[in-house]
Parts: structure tokens; sequence; C-alpha cells
């Protein structure tokens, strides 16, 4: 699978498996929405241990600026990228079937100290948040649009929660 193609993607989006898209597609939205050119790919940690280790190792050269892996589970896949690659690396864990991804949280969020992995909550919020933090990183490493975005994004949240009523209108 490999969702959308763009020639020169600045951010990497891979997960273990297409069974993870769905919350997968929420940080690809979230790029969508700033603009952010990307590639969304399955790599699996366990089935395409060699195509893992190969895109990790050409992150650098081919000019990604941050890698959002995702995966389920006994979820390898964020730990092993970043001990290939110094592009950081923001893992997000994929809701498993029988521990609803504590399994998948567990297993990215405690890295061993020296290989680093910002790790985001479970499920699509950790996707789209994973996402945001993308974008700040672009932001902060001097794209001043990105910045500007980043702001009027954040204040139509404000806007939005301000403009609140109670009961909450269906
Ligand atoms: C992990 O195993 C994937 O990230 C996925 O969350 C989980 C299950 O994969 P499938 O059996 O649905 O392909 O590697």
């Amino acid at each position: 699978m490999s969702k959308p193609v763009v020639t020169n993607p600045v951010i990497g989006i891979v997960m273990g498996s297409s069974s993870d898209w769905d919350v997968m597609r929420h940080a690809a939205e979230m790029l969508e929405r700033f603009g952010v050119a990307f590639e969304a790919r399955v790599v699996s940690a366990h089935r395409m241990p060699d195509e893992m280790f190969a895109y990790a190792e050409a992150a650098v050269g081919r000019g990604l600026k941050a890698i959002i892996a995702g995966a389920g589970g006994a979820a390898h896949l964020p730990g092993m990228i970043a001990a290939k690659t110094t592009v950081p690396v923001l893992g997000v864990p994929v809701p498993s079937k029988y521990l609803r991804g504590e399994d998948s949280l567990l297993s990215i969020v405690q890295m061993p100290k020296g290989i680093p992995v910002a790790t985001f909550a479970i499920g699509e919020a950790g996707a789209g948040n994973a996402a945001l933090f993308a974008v700040a990183l672009l932001a902060s490493a001097g794209d001043a649009a990105l910045a500007e975005a980043l702001l009027k994004f954040r204040a139509e949240q404000s806007a939005a929660a301000r403009a609140m009523t109670l009961p909450p209108a269906n």
C-alpha cells in the first residue's frame, strides 16, 4: 500500500498493517489540512524487516523531517525505525484486539535511554496529534506559513470552545 504518491514528501507516515489505516488516516488528514507533503506506507516490522530498515536508512537522504510510525500489539516499528535513523520518530499506539492498545502504548513508550521515540496517545487522538507535532517541528525549523497556520488552527479551537453551550446541542 502506498498512499498518496507525492514527489518530495517531508513527512513519512508508516504503519504495520493496512488494518492500522483507520487510525493512521487521522495523521494523514491533519497533514493534508496543513498542506504538508507526506507519504503513507505499510512497513511492517516483523513481516517486512528488510524494507523497514531500508526505509529508515534512506529517510535522511530522501529529505524526511519526521516519521510518524503507528503499530499495534507488540509494536516494534517506531523503535526499530528510530534505531536506524536520526530523523525524529513520532510513535502512535494503534488499538489492539485484546488489550485495547495498552500493549501498543507500552511497547512504544518504554524505549531504553539513547534511542528516543516521541510517543502519543492511543488511537485517533495520537495520530492527529503526531501530525500536529510534525507541523510544529516544521514551523519551528523556519516555515513561517506553517507557524501562522498552526496559530490559526489553535484560535479556531478556542473559538469553538468559547461558543459551546450547555446542555450540548446535538
Ligand atoms: C501490527 O499488528 C500492526 O501494526 C497491526 O496493528 C497489528 C495487526 O495487524 P494485522 O493482523 O491486522 O495485519 O503489526
